[in-house]
């Protein structure tokens, strides 16, 4: 889809869902994104950093399609060369990776470009970057077990900064859970960004559910 659709459709998105193979109690990345899309998922990120690259193509082929049954924007975490090779509607990168100036150049003007952001240096530097960049991400709002070597928990306060400061659309996230959920929303977040919560859930889709409801109730 076009850069202004997926980027309408962040913005309406109260849930961004990432897959994680091995927090997905024996379910593959497919089968816990298909869940996600059931459960009303509109924003999607596949994020499986220990997979061959040849493991990761095929899963993001068949989520590509996926993605375009339901509708959905589909982004592919860190891997530029993979997000252009199955025609994802977006890339996530972090602060080590490349420059995004350099992503920008590589994926074109029609892909959204998502970056991390983990304090407010970085986030005024994400600023100056204008159109380079569709949207950041802001956290670890609390302590995550699902990134190896998170930066340093940055609490609601960095919420409340990102919905002041940032001029780009923003998602919380970071240790996001049911039982705080409507806390960062009401710190200033209209799109969270799930991993665990929802990969670990019995019935993923039901739990999508609940955190949509959750969301509209706050
Ligand atoms: N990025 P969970 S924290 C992928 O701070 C990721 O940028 C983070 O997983 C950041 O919802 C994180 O299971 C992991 O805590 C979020």
């Amino acid at each position: 889809m076009k850069r202004e659709a997926a980027l309408a459709i962040f913005r309406a998105s109260p849930i961004y869902a990432l897959t994680a193979e091995k927090l997905s109690c024996g379910r593959s990345a497919l089968q816990t994104a298909e869940a996600m899309l059931a459960g009303g998922v509109r924003l999607l990120q596949y994020r499986e950093k220990e997979k061959t690259g040849r493991a990761r193509y095929e899963d993001c082929l068949a989520l590509r399609q996926l993605c375009n049954r339901y509708r959905a924007v589909f982004i592919v975490d860190d891997f530029v060369d993979l997000a252009m090779a199955v025609g994802a509607d977006g890339v996530h990168i972090g602060q080590d990776d490349l420059p995004p100036a350099v992503v920008r150049q590589l994926v074109g003007g029609d892909m959204l470009v998502g970056l991390s952001t983990h304090n407010p240096a970085q986030l005024e530097a994400s600023n100056a970057l204008g159109d380079t960049i569709d949207y950041i991400g802001c956290g670890p709002v609390y302590p995550t077990q699902t990134k190896d070597k998170p930066a340093p928990v940055t609490g609601l306060a960095y919420i409340q900064y990102a919905a002041q400061h940032a001029t780009h659309p923003f998602t919380a996230i970071g240790g996001i859970k049911r039982h705080n959920l409507q806390d960062v929303r009401r710190a200033g977040a209209t799109t969270c960004a799930l991993v665990s919560e929802i990969t670990g859930a019995p019935d993923i889709a039901q739990r999508v559910q609940e955190l949509l409801a959750l969301s509209a109730g706050a």
